[in-house]
């Protein structure tokens, strides 16, 4: 009996681990869920029935242990040196390191380029994990680099980091150092899941990893989404040291340890560049912060050769990019007025460079997340500026709340006003939204400014110079009250605006001129319709092909538009049941800002009235070609899976929209079959 437990036990962890390591490692999930679940209550079930049989490196340690009282100290056997940071930002950073490489190993301009190893610099806590045998029995933080905290029971919860190499021939030692980091999703995906419980939510991924790790109690550590990465190795006793730092990565990876796939190997500084350059441009669709990039001198012999001064290593840099997140004060809470009359706080700050930009103004999205964050004027904040996106308020640094408002814990609260900043009108709250508007709409100068505003844009009609400081301007001396007014503007006027000249005011006259014609679905957009963004106003162009079609459809009507639903259609005919925006209309009309296009209504060819829904990649038709061959014979496509879809074209890697159909019993076509429809 025990012997055969002990066979299922041994074979039970194997399955387990492989399916760990395919799931966090790879991202390539290799079983269910559900199949998962069952092998490791089955595993638990027989470590409890034969407790002899439970081991250090048993998956089933992961789940957390006992709370701790402190931890313990470990001493570091090799020391984990700091990483020097370049201090030149700019891509002169890489050839910097490089000359000084050069230099410090005597080589002339003559000798051929260094070869350097070029990888990501993750945002999150530094780490030792120590391996005897092959067995992970401790995980330690940095610290001062000479001693750090032992926090082997939280490690273990970190789902990522292998409890035994995968080898049959371990080392005797192999101490892995790396990050522990939270992904971008996870973080948002905790964070809601605490919200929704009205728990305490997380600062940012990295605040998140540090605090998880340093949790005494295993068991919250364990319910922290956490990964790691390896970057570097310390002590190792009986171990092949490979030749260089590319291969050494390739070996833990090879060991079952997770290694980014993001990093090259490659001659001089020009690598290292391109990787700087390449990096910058995907930082933010990482699935993960970084605050830079590291270089290191590839061979692991050179490294010794080059050595180290004060704890940092000669043969390697931190070349860091903008920070994304600084702190700063709240100099006041206001609130602007959008096209749409959305009501959004906004914290005007103390200036402060973020992102690679000098950000004054950060949002603070709606009444309830201010309310959530408890921000307050004169606060310290933390401010994120990540790529385009606009800037936040990440979260208030409590400790430095002015002491008046820690005595009077009301003072500049915020509330959001009861009427409208700009024009005076009752601000309203529906049920259930999160954003309060103003009700004036195109009567509020705000909103108005917004519309003109929206309406010249880059994607809408673009007109060219028309920012936002004009139509401002333009609107408060009542040059310009809405869209059409444009059209009858004259130079002069213009000429007399602030920063504005003759020449400026003629080349904006000829923007506007040149605006005349656009094509149909452009002036939709334009419109600033609520919902109705740039594929809706595409998809309306296409199906209606006029502008009098789409103005005169019903709600039936506009839901035999592809992706059209009920809420989108609401919107639409409440924007066109507005006199004021019928009137607009027929100014721009006059002035020929649209031009119409071709009806390509559904209800002709042999597929009319039938709905499709794609998902997956087809084997060879492209996904806008199978759209184009279904609606030129008559069909729709759809976006999403519901009781009104026909057929699902389904190709390689299909999303959950196949499941669905299979729930809803729709039929499901390959290329193949859709083409054969197609033909009839
Ligand atoms: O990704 C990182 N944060 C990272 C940190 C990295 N990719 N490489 C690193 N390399 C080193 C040396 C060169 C000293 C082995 C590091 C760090 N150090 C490091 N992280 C925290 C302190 C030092």
């Amino acid at each position: 009996m025990r012997s055969e437990a002990e066979g299922r036990v041994r074979q039970l962890r194997a399955l387990i681990e492989q399916a760990n390591h395919a799931y966090y490692v790879l991202d390539a999930p290799t079983i269910p869920d559900a199949e998962y679940d069952r092998l490791f209550w089955e595993l638990q079930a027989l470590e409890a029935e034969y407790p002899d049989l439970a081991s250090a490196d048993s998956p089933t340690r992961r789940v957390g242990g006992r709370p701790l009282a402190a931890f313990a100290p470990v001493r570091h056997r090799v020391p984990m040196l700091s990483i020097r940071t370049e201090t030149d930002t700019t891509e002169a950073g890489a050839i910097a390191f490089d000359a000084r490489v050069r230099k410090e190993l005597g080589l002339s301009e003559l000798d051929p380029p260094v070869e350097y190893a070029a990888e990501l610099k993750f945002d999150g806590l530094a780490m030792s994990l120590r391996y005897e045998r092959g067995i992970l029995v401790q995980a330690a933080t940095r610290g001062d680099g000479e001693t750090g905290e032992d926090v082997t029971q939280n490690i273990r919860t970190v789902h990522a980091i292998p409890l035994r190499l995968n080898t049959d021939a371990p080392p005797e030692v192999l101490e892995v150092r790396g990050e522990v980091y939270m992904r971008r999703d996870d973080f948002e995906r905790y964070n809601a899941k605490q919200r929704a419980l009205g728990k305490a939510t997380l600062v940012n991924p990295r605040n998140g990893a540090a605090g998880s790790i340093r949790q005494l109690d295993p068991a919250i550590a364990a319910q922290r989404p956490l990964s790691f990465y390896c970057y570097g190795i310390g002590e190792t006793v009986g171990w092949d040291l490979p030749a260089t730092h590319g291969a050494v990565l390739d070996a833990l990876a090879g060991l079952g340890l997770p290694v980014s796939a993001e990093r090259v190997a490659g001659p001089g500084s020009a690598t290292l560049l391109a990787f700087h350059r390449a990096i910058e441009a995907r930082r933010d669709s990482l699935p993960f912060d970084i605050d830079g990039v590291v270089y290191k001198v590839n061979r692991l012999d050179l490294q010794r050769e080059l050595g180290f001064v004060a704890r940092e290593p000669r043969w390697a840099v931190a070349h860091k990019y903008p920070a994304q997140e600084e702190l700063t004060t709240v100099e006041a809470i206001e609130v602007q007025v959008g096209r749409t009359g959305a009501i959004t706080p906004v914290a005007r700050l103390k200036p402060v460079f973020v992102g690679g930009v000098t950000v004054t103004n950060a949002t603070l999205h709606n009444e309830d997340e201010v309310r959530r964050k408890d921000v307050r004027v004169g606060d310290t904040v933390i401010v994120r500026r990540a790529g385009d996106v606009i800037p936040e308020v990440v979260a208030v640094v409590l400790e430095r709340r002015p002491m008046r408002d820690l005595v009077t814990p009301l003072n500049d609260v915020f509330e959001l006003p009861k009427s409208c900043p700009e024009c005076g009108a009752p601000v309203v709250r529906i049920e259930g939204e999160a954003i309060a508007r103003c009700t004036n709409g195109l009567s509020c100068p705000a909103q108005r400014k917004q519309a003109i505003i929206h309406f010249a844009g880059r994607r809408a009609m673009d007109i060219e110079g028309l920012g936002d400081k004009l139509v401002e301007q333009l609107v408060d001396k009542g040059l310009v009250a809405t869209p059409a007014d444009l059209y009858g503007l004259a130079a002069e006027p213009v000429a007399a605006l602030e920063r504005m000249a003759e020449k400026s005011a003629a080349n904006l006259i000829a923007a506007i001129a040149a605006s005349r014609g656009r094509d149909l679905n452009r002036f939709i957009f334009a419109l600033g319709i609520r919902n109705v963004g740039e594929q809706t106003a595409k998809d309306l162009a296409r199906h209606f092909g006029r502008l009098d079609a789409v103005m005169a459809a019903d709600e039936a009507a506009l839901l035999e538009v592809p992706d059209v639903g009920p809420v989108v259609a609401e919107s639409i005919l409440a924007f066109f049941a507005e006199l004021h925006n019928r009137a607009v209309i027929e100014r721009l009309r006059a002035a020929g800002a649209w031009q119409d296009g071709e009806a390509r209504l559904a209800g002709t060819g042999h597929l009319a009235g039938k709905t499709f829904v794609l998902t997956g990649t087809l084997p060879s038709l492209s996904r806008d070609r199978a759209k184009a061959l279904i609606e030129a014979a008559g069909g729709k496509v759809a976006g999403s899976v519901s009781k009104k879809t026909d057929f699902v074209v389904a190709g390689a890697d299909p999303g959950s929209k196949l499941a669905k159909a299979g729930e809803l019993g729709i039929t499901t076509l390959d290329e193949g079959q859709l083409l054969a429809l197609l033909q009839q």
